[in-house]
């Protein structure tokens, strides 16, 4: 027997949930929504083009594997977006759920070979130098899904 400690968590290597991410029309306003009524504050602001967002981070908690948990809030900055797609048909809500990995690709093959479509056949990148795949929402029993690797 080795002394090497032993794997935890599941066979995906998803740890913990890293965001929800929200849709919303007015980033500024939904920022100020969060503050006034729960005291969340934003960690990180940042607009990603390839992803057409205006985007903020809201700490929740942080874990004990050194990541944390957020409220990403979504503004569309194009009409062609994925989240200004979801405003027209749905207004604002929840747009999607985000899981940690310390391994994203890793992750999203394991999550492939089960018959889930993984939109990104290589990752992105996503908020402040993450690494971010998706999954797609008809094989997620309808919840668009993100697998994330944080950049520490
Ligand atoms: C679309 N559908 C959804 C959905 N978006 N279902 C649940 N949750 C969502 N958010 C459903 C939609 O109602 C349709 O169902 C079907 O999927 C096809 O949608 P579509 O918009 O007509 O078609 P597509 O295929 O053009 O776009 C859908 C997908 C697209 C999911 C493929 O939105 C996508 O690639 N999303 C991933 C990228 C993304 O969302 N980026 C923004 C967040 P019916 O009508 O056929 O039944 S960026 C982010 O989170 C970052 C940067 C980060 O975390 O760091
Ligand atoms: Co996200």
């Amino acid at each position: 027997m080795s002394d090497a400690p032993v794997p935890t968590g599941p066979f995906s290597g998803l740890t913990r949930l890293d965001h929800v991410g929200i849709a919303c029309r007015d980033l500024d306003a939904s920022i100020e929504f969060y503050r006034r009524t729960y005291g969340f504050e934003v960690e990180h602001q940042e607009v990603n083009e390839e992803q057409g967002v205006r985007e903020a981070m809201l700490l929740v908690n942080g874990t004990d594997d050194g990541g944390a948990t957020y409220i990403q809030l979504l503004e569309p900055t194009r009409d062609d977006s994925p989240v200004a797609k979801f405003l027209e048909r749905n207004g604002e809500g929840v747009h999607h759920l985000a899981f940690g990995t310390a391994d994203v690709a890793a992750s999203a093959e394991g999550i492939g070979e089960r018959g889930v479509r993984v939109l990104d056949a290589e990752p992105r990148v996503g908020t402040a130098d993450s690494r971010i795949v998706f999954l797609h929402p008809k094989d997620c029993g309808g919840v668009l899904t993100e697998l994330v690797q944080s950049s520490q």
